[in-house]
This record gives structure tokens, C-alpha cells and sequence, in this order.
């Protein structure tokens, strides 16, 4: 090796350690963020790589475990990473792998690499990111072993024996210098690999919990294994649905180099839930895939429901939104380059996708829809029905808009708004009852806090039709007092955000059955007609407390059962010996305007609850079962979450 290239080598070195350093130094640039997300984060690129390597056709098991002391292993049951040596590096292959950052699986350029976590970085993040590292790799009858702290190796690759297993075996402990969450979900977790069990059929996932056991003094396990992949996920989506076609539709091919997959179905609801994955990544913010699957979809039973005449006494245009009320689906691509965009990074940008994902969708639903006329007609006669109740809705929508503008200003008569103008500032307290209503009233700052009573229980968006909806007094007061514009024909889920009067809408409701379901209602309304401002965390739960503890002139509040216990000890052994007492809040209505101000509404002290979409999928699934048809699934959940069951006794 001449001067010149010992140097390069010497300064490639470097520039591994300063990625390393980097990652260490920056994580969030990685992962997202030090928080749950990002801790999660951590398994979910461990076990891409197992991912990838059962796509390249190798693995057909993965095994995750949660171990006692909250570290992770990962175990395949692939070729194993190679240990050899890596001529380049002059180190173990495996070393490079675990060393490098964005070495992955590059070294082997007939693997397909399409897999990658939300953002991709491989392994050697992890062990960036990991207090302790260890690798196992079972291949060629051996065994091989290399551990890493803060991701740097211990010692070389050593041999430890025979073996006649294959695989790689991860196990990290993340550092907790760098993350500011510790313990791992559990539920986090078998839901993201239930969701990868879906989308790679065939595939077996496990999930191991050893830190609890359950009744039994066993621990909690489950494996996840889809035969039949999208067609079974779009069934478990729907399962508190009920379907108006016999079987989901389920496309599957390869066009112009880019796998695609699709399953879908409809059902007798109103919503329209299309989820699109590239690479096993949940794409939020939708991209080329997504709107090549709609132009298919729509161009393809526009063609069929003209050729059939089923519109021939149509007496108005049918729009794309028509085509996917009730639908449910699952649109899932893999590409080799894929351009993330947006604002979380979750919207496809690869021009080159949309065509050949219009002409799958076209091309094997035309097929489809030849061969089940009877489903065909179902479809189409449900989207008339969806384009003439849009018809009406619009109507309705036109009758609202125009008396809010004859109305001057336009603001709801029961809203008391606030008068400092600047969004940023101002929130607006949504409240169960007029009587609370009154008493949030008196109790706000009304410089930046502004009060809208809603009456009774709020529609249930879940079961209602369109133009239901718009005539809804308590919905169309939200939406003037909140200012933006209600659906628009072609894009219903665009809001003129940038209109927005507050950037804090807080739901206020009573602590017991009766309020949990009206906020229920509330988020459901947001989740389906304003989901974009539960993205940008605007939507939040407020918090009253349940019990005032009280003895003479001291008194605490109370937001649960054990504060309330440590407060009346504290109490009781404190001076004289009059009596402590207990308040319990059944409602707001028992707080007057000063307590109501002080527990639930003074920034300073108060608790407000923000409302996150962790997991769109769980979400979508939650929804649907509270809010609509099927009763037993609901009674089932409600029994699982009752918080409230002992504070309405
Ligand atoms: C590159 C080449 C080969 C295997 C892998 C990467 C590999 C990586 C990971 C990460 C987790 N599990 C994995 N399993 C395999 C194989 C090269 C060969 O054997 O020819």
C-alpha cells in the first residue's frame, strides 16, 4: 500500500467513527426523535434488516423479545450476516455492518434492498444509539460473536463454536443518556409487527414480553403469520364493519419494475379509509402511489358504471369522492429509491410510481369487475347513493354558509370569544353543557381563552351521512367558531387551515360515562372531518380533577384515587383533630368558576392531555368499533378501558 492510500485508509476511519459520532450527536436527525417514538424506533430498524433479508427470499422467521432488563433482541433465522473479512475495511464484514453507518446490506448488490425504517439508517444507528450491542451469527455449522458499547467494538469478531443453526441474533440495550424514555410498549410493538405480518404474508413474527407474566406465570407471547397478507388486513380493519360485497378485492402484480399490491372493500359505512405503505413504511401524507390508485380505481368504475348505463338517469356529476365512500383499503408498493416528502417525511414523491400503480389498479379491476357483475352493480349503486347524498349535502353546506354571511361577522351566538387575536395564543374551550359553559365563562381569562357550550351528545359522525352532518347545529357552530371552511366538493378534507381562529381547541367534559362518550363523539368529529388538526396537535383533552380533600382552611385537589389517599394521610396527621373530608367531582357543574379556573384551566396548574395519532391503523379501528354498528366489540373495549367505572358507582 503506498503513503497516499494508507492515508485515505486512515482517513475513511475516521469519517466511519465521525458518522458514528454523529448519530450520537445529533439522534434525532436519525430516528425522529429521543423520545417513545424513537426508542421504538430502534427495534423497528433492527428488525427491517431480518425483513430484508426475508424478502430476498432467506428468512422466514423473526423472533422479537422484550427481555427482563428492557433490552431488545432481534433473532433471524436468515443466512447470517457475513464475518469474513471485508477487503475494503480490512475488518469483519459483520464489523462493517455494525460500524458504519449506512453500510446495511450495500456490500451485496444482488440483494434487493426495498425494506428500511421510517427513515432507513440500518443498524449501526442502533448501536450508535445503544449502551451495549451484542451480534450472534449462526452460519457455515459455526457461531460468531461480536459486542460494541456506544457502538464501538469490544473486541473482533470472534469464533465461539459449532452450530448447526442459521441466523443473526441482535440484542441492544438502548443508552439512556441519549433517550429520555426507558421502557419499552408492548402493545406498541405487536402492533407494528402485526402490521409487518400483513404486509410480508408468509413471513412468521413473534413477540416475547419476559419482563411480566401473566395469570398463568407464563409470559405473554403471540406470533403473527398472514397467509393471505392485504386481503386479511383490510379484514381485521373492517371487522366491526359490515361489507356489501362478498369478498375483498385483492390486486396483485408487478408493472413497469414496481411490485404492487392492493386490497380493498367496501362497506356500509360513510368513511373512507385507504391506508398505502412503501417498503412496509405507513405513508401518511399519501404520494404518487396513493393518487394512482385513485385515478385507477375511479377511472376504471366511471368506465364500467357509463358502459352498464347504471347513470344514465344521473341528473348530476359524479365526483372522485363518490367512488370511496365505504371504502376500505390497502395500497402497499415497493420501490428502489423511494423520495419521502412532506412534512413528516411520509409522502411519496416518485413520479415514476403513479403510472404503473393506475394501470395495475385499472387492469385487474376491470378484470374483477367482468367477472362479479353483482358486486360490480352493488359498488356503483352504492357511489350514486354517496354522489346524491352529496348533493344534498352541499345544499345543506350552501344553506349555512350563506346565513352565517347574512348574519354579519358570522360567529355562533353561543360562543364567548375571546378578544386577543393571534391564533397562536388563543384556545377554545369546547364544553359539555350550558351550565358548565356558563361557569367556564366567568372562570376564563378571556383574553386568550374563548368558551363554546355544546348541548347534549353531538352527532355521531361515524353512522351519519354527509349532509347530516352540515345540519348539525353543535357541528356547524365548531366550524364558524373555529373559522375554516366546511368540506369543498372536490377536496372534503382540506380546510382552510390558515384561517384558524385557535391554535388550542381543549375538550372539556364531565369525568364520568356519559362525558367520556360525548368526548369520544367530539374526537371522532376531528378525527374524520378535521384530521389535520390532531396532526399538528391542536386537539386536546382537559383534565378536571375528581376529588377536593379538605380539612379546615387546607384543601388539596385530587386528580386520582392514590392522590387522594396521600393527601387525606397527609392531613390527618397534621394539627387539630377536625375531620378530613372528601369532595368527589361528579361533574363540572360542582365546581364553581374560581376552582374550575384554578384546577382545569389556569395554564400555570393545569394538566391538558394532547391528542396524538400514534397509530393511524389502531386508531381508525377504535373509531369505527366505538362509534359504529357492531355492539359486542364496543362493550368488550369499554369493559377493558372503563377508567370510570368506580367513580360512577
Ligand atoms: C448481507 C449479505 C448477506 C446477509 C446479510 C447481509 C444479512 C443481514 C442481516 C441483518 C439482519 N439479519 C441479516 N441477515 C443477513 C449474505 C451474504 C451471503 O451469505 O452470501
Amino acid at each position: 500500500m503506498s503513503e497516499e492510500n494508507k492515508g485515505n485508509y486512515s482517513a475513511d476511519n475516521i469519517q466511519a467513527l465521525e458518522g458514528m459520532e454523529h448519530v450520537r450527536l445529533r439522534p434525532s436527525m436519525y430516528i425522529g426523535d429521543v423520545g417513545l417514538r424513537g426508542l421504538h424506533h430502534l427495534v423497528y430498524e433492527v428488525v427491517d434488516n431480518s425483513i430484508d433479508e426475508a424478502m430476498a427470499g432467506y428468512c422466514d422467521t423473526i423472533h422479537v423479545i422484550i427481555n427482563e432488563d428492557n433490552s431488545i433482541s432481534v433473532e433471524d433465522n436468515g443466512r447470517g450476516i457475513p464475518t469474513g473479512m471485508h477487503k475494503k475495511e480490512g475488518v469483519s464484514a459483520l464489523e462493517v455492518v455494525m460500524t458504519k453507518i449506512g453500510a446495511g446490506g450495500k456490500f451485496d448488490k444482488d440483494t434487493y434492498k426495498v425494506s428500511g425504517g421510517l427513515h432507513g439508517v440500518g443498524v449501526s444507528c442502533v448501536n450508535a444509539l445503544s449502551n451495549h450491542l451484542k451480534a450472534e451469527v449462526f452460519r457455515d455449522g459455526k457461531s460468531f460473536i461480536q459486542e460494541y458499547e456506544k457502538g464501538k467494538p469490544v473486541y473482533p469478531v470472534k469464533e465461539t463454536g459449532k452450530s448447526d443453526k442459521v441466523g443473526t441474533t441482535v440484542t441492544f440495550t438502548p443508552d439512556d443518556t441519549i433517550f429520555s424514555e426507558r421502557t419499552y410498549n408492548y402493545e406498541t410493538l405487536s402492533t407494528r409487527l402485526r402490521e409487518l405480518s400483513f404486509l410480508n404474508k408468509g413471513l412468521t413474527l413473534t413477540i416475547e414480553d419476559k419482563r411480566n407474566l401473566n395469570e398463568k406465570g407464563e409470559t405473554v407471547k403471540e406470533t403473527f403469520l398472514s397467509k393471505e397478507g392485504l386481503k386479511e388486513f383490510v379484514q381485521f380493519l373492517d371487522s366491526s364493519r359490515e361489507p356489501i360485497i362478498e369478498e375483498v378485492i385483492h390486486i396483485e402484480g408487478e408493472k413497469n419494475g414496481v411490485p404492487v399490491e392492493v386490497a380493498l372493500i367496501y362497506n356500509t359505512s360513510y368513511s373512507e379509509n385507504i391506508f398505502s405503505y412503501v417498503n412496509n413504511i405507513n405513508t401518511h401524507e399519501g404520494g404518487t402511489h396513493l393518487s394512482g390508485f385513485r385515478r385507477g380505481l375511479t377511472g376504471t368504475l366511471k368506465k364500467y358504471a357509463e358502459e352498464s348505463g347504471l347513470l344514465d338517469k344521473l341528473k348530476f356529476e359524479i365526483s372522485g369522492d363518490d367512488f370511496r365512500e365505504g371504502l376500505t383499503a390497502i395500497v402497499s408498493v415497493k420501490v428502489g429509491e423511494p423520495q419521502f416528502e412532506g412534512q413528516t417525511k411520509t409522502k411519496l414523491g416518485n413520479r415514476e410510481v403513479n403510472a404503473p400503480v393506475s394501470q395495475a389498479v385499472s387492469q385487474m379491476l376491470t378484470d374483477y369487475l367482468e367477472e362479479h357483475p353483482n358486486d360490480a352493480k352493488t359498488i356503483i349503486q352504492k357511489v350514486i347513493l354517496a354522489a346524491t347524498a352529496r348533493h344534498a349535502a352541499r345544499k345543506a353546506r350552501e344553506m349555512v354558509q350563506r346565513k352565517t354571511v347574512m348574519s354579519g361577522g358570522g360567529l355562533p351566538g353561543k360562543l364567548s370569544d375571546c378578544s386577543g387575536n393571534d391564533p397562536a395564543e388563543c384556545e377554545l374551550y369546547l364544553v359539555e353543557g350550558d351550565s358548565a359553559g356558563g361557569t367556564a365563562k366567568q372562570g376564563r381569562d378571556r383574553f386568550f381563552q374563548a368558551i363554546l357550550p355544546l348541548r347534549g351528545k353531538i352527532l355521531n359522525v361515524e353512522k351519519a351521512m354527509h349532509h347530516k352532518i352540515f345540519e348539525n347545529e353543535e357541528i356547524k357552530n365548531m366550524y364558524t367558531a373555529l373559522g375554516v371552511r366546511i368540506g369543498t366538493e372536490e377536496d372534503s378534507k382540506a380546510l382552510n387551515i390558515e384561517k384558524l381562529r385557535y391554535h388550542k381547541m381543549i375538550i372539556m367534559c364531565d369525568a364520568d360515562v356519559d362525558g367520556s362518550h360525548i368526548e369520544t363523539l367530539i374526537l371522532t368529529f376531528f378525527f374524520r372531518h378535521m384530521r389535520e388538526l390532531i396532526e399538528k396537535g391542536y386537539i386536546y383533552i382537559a383534565t378536571p380533577p375528581l376529588y377536593l380533600v379538605k380539612k379546615g382552611k387546607k384543601q388539596f385537589y385530587a386528580w386520582d384515587d392514590d392522590q387522594r389517599d396521600k393527601y387525606v394521610q397527609e392531613l390527618k396527621g397534621s394539627g387539630n383533630e377536625s375531620s378530613v373530608g372528601i369532595q368527589r367531582y361528579k361533574g363540572l357543574g360542582e365546581m364553581n368558576a374560581s376552582q374550575l379556573w384554578d384546577t382545569t384551566m389556569n395554564p400555570e396548574f393545569r394538566t391538558l392531555r394532547q391528542i396524538t395519532i400514534e397509530n393511524f391503523i389502531e386508531s381508525d379501528r377504535t373509531f369505527s368499533m366505538l362509534m359504529g354498528d357492531e355492539v359486542p366489540p364496543r362493550r368488550e373495549f369499554i369493559e377493558k378501558n372503563a377508567k370510570y367505572a368506580n367513580i360512577d358507582t
